[in-house]
């Protein structure tokens, strides 16, 4: 079993559950914040079977974009050589699961 947990932007969030709940996959979303922007994105959780993997990465990569962002202005003070951050699609990570237990 793996653990395939993805940061994505906010407004792509709706458009990933959906795409897999359509799959019949399960997923719990958390709502989390970026550490460098200090926006909120979203955390979803998808504990699935090893060879389902690849299939979750594709509907996470299909339902993101990449986005262009203004650093704000206090972080600029901090970073100037930083006035705009790209936005990555979706950072995941796949983690193994030792075990996914219902009660
Ligand atoms: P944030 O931490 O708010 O970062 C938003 C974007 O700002 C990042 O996009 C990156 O382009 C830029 N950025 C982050 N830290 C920076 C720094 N120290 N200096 C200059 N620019 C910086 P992404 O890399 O696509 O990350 C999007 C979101 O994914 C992040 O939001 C964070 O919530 C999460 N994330 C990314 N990498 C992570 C990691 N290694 N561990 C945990 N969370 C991560």
């Amino acid at each position: 079993m793996k653990l395939v947990l993805s940061i994505v932007h906010r407004d792509d969030a709706d458009q990933v559950i959906q795409a897999l709940i359509e799959a019949e996959f399960r997923s719990t979303t958390l709502s989390t914040t970026g550490g460098f922007l200090r926006e909120g994105n979203a955390t979803i959780l998808v504990g699935t079977e090893e060879e389902k993997v690849p299939a979750a990465l594709d509907i996470i990569k299909a339902n993101t974009r990449q986005r262009t962002q203004n650093v704000p202005a206090l972080l600029r003070i901090l970073l100037p050589q930083s006035k705009e951050v790209v936005i990555g699609a979706a950072t995941v990570f796949v983690l193994d699961l030792e075990q996914l237990l219902h009660f």
